[in-house]
């Protein structure tokens, strides 16, 4: 499909807690690329990569975390966890010198997968605004 079509797929998806893919690939029931692992964070490689490196970085128990806009104070340090494994990835790709940290929230946002993650993109020059 097109991006365009992706994009309006994704603005289409809703946040019904249900399970979603990564729940497959924490239990590595369907394969990906892992970059990093932890026993709360995993890191695999995006399938549409948008860069060069592009990495996706999501709690191994989401907990409640589908989005970011539904996130509790109890989720603090899971979050400054991602954080800080989208560091570790970057330099275990050799973009640390300059790399790039998105997280889509909500359908507005064109978020996809209803399981919090982070996208770690570099290998390019990213520009500014984002689409
Ligand atoms: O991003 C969701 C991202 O998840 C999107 O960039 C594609 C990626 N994705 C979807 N399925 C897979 C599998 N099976 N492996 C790796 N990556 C995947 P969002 O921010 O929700 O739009």
């Amino acid at each position: 499909i097109s991006e365009e079509e992706a994009a309006k797929a994704a603005a289409a998806a809703a946040d019904s807690g249900a399970p979603t893919i990564f729940d497959k690939i924490i239990a590595k029931e369907i394969p990906s690329s892992i970059v990093y692992e932890d026993d709360e964070v995993l890191a695999f490689r995006d399938i549409s990569p948008q860069a060069p490196v592009h990495v996706l970085v999501i709690p191994k128990n989401r907990d409640g975390l589908t989005q970011l806009g539904k996130a509790e104070e109890r989720h603090a340090e899971i979050l400054g966890r991602l954080l800080y494994a989208a560091k570790v990835v970057a330099e275990k790709e050799g973009i640390a010198d300059g790399f790039r940290v998105v997280i889509n929230s909500g359908p507005s946002a064109c978020q996809s997968v209803y399981h919090l993650h982070l996208h770690v993109l570099g290998g390019r020059q990213m520009n500014w605004p984002p689409g």
